[in-house]
């Protein structure tokens, strides 16, 4: 999707910020165009606190003037406005591919509204395409994995399962100090199911099945916005 796409899509969605709101901040390229209209908007005087879901957003946050606060000294947001990997009809999601899906499902979990922005293309029919990342404690990383296998084998799904690696070849460390399993699932024809079973595993931390989070979303098309939920 081209900039101008994800922009659109960005403004779009910060048009529906009022003065007052308390917002959280997501991560990714489509949410730092929504990061960067916020802070134009707050440089022209609007009043917000935002809760940024990574250090990275943290930081562009800072840059752009925008006033930062935590989710203990703010625990209720009024919006999240963040963006995705894949989204169905239902507006269930799969995010982290960025890598911030635990503090994004934090911060969505504590808003009232999340609005997704997204390029048209990460609309789908059924979810998994895109490997869902799994969020795992270092100790005990193999014993996770092998419980991950035979959750998966249970469910009649199957799928190589990698650990994500940083660009100088070391595992990813997420900002919580955790790694990224990346399951290479093709489908997934019952998120609840998986979402809830993986949570019961000790060393998973997190998912990037956000279900039931989203409220709505802005997809930027070569035709225009698509607006869904609200
Ligand atoms: C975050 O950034 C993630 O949950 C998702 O993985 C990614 C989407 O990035 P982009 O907007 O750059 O496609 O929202």
């Amino acid at each position: 999707m081209s900039d101008n796409l994800k922009r659109a899509a960005a403004d779009r969605a910060a048009e529906l910020v009022t003065d007052g709101m308390r917002l959280g901040l997501g991560t990714g390229s489509t949410a730092a165009h929504f990061v960067s209209a916020i802070g134009e908007r707050v440089r022209a005087g609007l009043k917000v606190v935002g809760v940024p879901t990574s250090e990275a957003t943290r930081e562009q946050a800072q840059r752009e003037g925008i006033p930062l606060s935590t989710l203990d000294e703010t625990p209720d947001l009024d919006l999240t406005v963040d963006g995705a990997d894949e989204i169905d009809d239902d507006l269930r999601l799969i995010k982290g591919g960025g890598g911030a899906l635990l503090r994004e499902k934090i911060v969505a979990s504590a808003s009232q509204r999340m609005i997704v922005i997204a390029d048209g293309s990460k609309l789908v029919s059924k979810l998994g395409r895109f490997p869902l990342p799994i969020e795992v404690v270092p100790f005990g990383l193999t014993a996770t994995e092998r419980a991950i296998v035979r959750l998966l084998d249970s469910l009649g799904m199957s799928g190589e399962l990698i650990l994500r690696h940083a660009p100088d070849g070391a595992a990813y460390v997420t900002d919580g100090g955790h790694f990224i399993l990346d399951a290479h699932l093709g489908r997934i024809d019952k998120p609840n199911v998986l979402a809830s079973t993986l949570n019961n595993i000790p060393g998973v931390v997190e998912h990037g099945l956000f279900l039931g989070l989203a409220t709505g979303a802005i997809l930027a098309t070569g035709d225009g916005l698509v607006e869904l939920g609200q």
